[in-house]
């Protein structure tokens, strides 16, 4: 059972207990029958903050920006491949990537057709994962996650002249790079850097001795008590094409400038990073995985170290937490996903909705 559900369900243990010590032992019962009843009600008429942007096929992993005047959102697209679920995430199969727009925040959707195929990735074996784009100098580029043949996670990239494609991948995948979830942000000076990495399925601790190990896994999941594995951030060459120095970690300590250990799941990075700068402070926000938070932590520059500050979305319906954040017409949005159409955490669906940076540098916890 996944935490999530543990902790809905402790917290209806919690509403029965408080009741059943409200009331006589005789009105008990009712009670009792009262509350069960409202679950049932409560379940039927489950309220979401947000309604899906499609709904005629599965979107996941919703990486927005505003290209050209217009918002532009880059995500997987979930299909049911028939695979058995597992912590690998052998079930999430997608095969290509449909890109879509919106001239405004509420406005129709536009779906621009296949942009990127897995079969046309010369590299490529299986798993189209979380996506990013950038612009420039007339050039668009998708970045993309996917297994090679030898079943090892890479980061690829493709190339368009419009932000809709479609994207043509380059030969190879970028060099040195590994695991999933490419987040590209590009500060007021032009420099542009690629955050990435994700546990478990993403495999990165398959990475931390230098090279790729698959059996490099357990301990450095499982040690509670050394610093917790980092996401990876690396500065992009002018052309956008390779990385332009080394793959450093990207540092998340408490309060008191101590790194975040393994075993704190609430608050130590899984996988799905963003970055986002607002006034001046570089927010690097990321998954917590498999206690589904969606997370925060601030710095000064697009290496860190990052304070962590809290979270800011609780969990979604479904296993994954995967988020963008991007500014459109004086307004921040947060683009992210669940699995209101199917049930079903594989086959997700991207949403929208404002995200409120505060008075003092945090941001307003969304509710989803
Ligand atoms: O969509 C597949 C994986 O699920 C992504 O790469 C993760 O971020 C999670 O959303």
């Amino acid at each position: 059972m996944k935490n999530t559900e543990i902790r809905k369900m402790t917290n209806s243990v919690k509403t029965i207990t408080a009741v059943a010590l409200l009331c006589g032992v005789a009105a008990c019962k009712k009670t009792e029958e009262k509350t069960e009843e409202k679950t049932t009600v409560e379940k039927e008429v489950k309220k979401y903050l947000s309604e899906p942007l499609v709904k005629d096929f599965y979107t996941a992993d919703p990486s927005a920006h505003v290209f050209e005047g217009k918002i532009y959102i880059y995500p997987s697209h979930d299909i049911d491949a028939g695979v058995t679920e597992n912590d690998n995430g052998d079930h999430f199969a997608m095969k290509d990537y449909h890109i879509l727009s919106m001239d405004s925040i509420g406005g129709a959707v536009t779906d621009h057709g296949v942009a990127l195929d897995a079969k046309d990735v010369p590299w490529g074996g299986r798993q189209l994962w979380a996506p990013d784009a950038a612009y420039k100098n007339g050039t668009y580029y998708l970045y993309f996650p996917l297994k090679d043949k030898e079943d090892i996670f890479r980061i690829g990239v493709a190339t368009s002249k419009s932000p809709a494609g479609p994207f043509k991948a380059e030969k190879e995948p970028i060099a040195g790079s590994f695991s999933i979830d490419p987040a590209v942000f590009t500060d007021d000076n032009g420099d542009s850097y690629m955050y990435f990495g994700g546990i478990w399925g993403g495999q990165l601790q398959r990475w931390t001795s230098g090279s790729y190990d698959k059996n490099g896994s357990k301990t450095d999941l499982e040690d509670n008590n050394k610093p917790a594995l980092s996401c990876k951030v690396a500065k992009m060459s002018k052309d956008m094409l390779k990385f332009d120095g080394p793959v450093k970690d990207v540092v998340i300590v408490d309060k008191d400038g101590k790194p975040l250990l393994t075993g704190d799941h609430d608050r130590r990075f899984f996988e799905g990073s963003w970055m986002h700068k607002f006034n001046g402070k570089y927010y690097f926000t990321y998954s917590t995985g498999d206690t589904h938070f969606l997370a925060y932590a601030i710095g000064d520059n697009p290496y860190g170290p990052f304070t962590y500050q809290g979270t800011f979305m609780d969990p979604v319906q479904g296993w994954t937490t995967h988020h963008s954040i991007v500014e459109f017409k004086g307004k921040w949005y947060i683009f992210y996903h669940d699995t209101q159409l199917s049930g079903k955490t594989h086959l997700r669906n991207v949403k929208v909705t404002e995200l409120k940076h505060t008075a003092d540098g945090g941001i307003e916890l969304i509710k989803p």
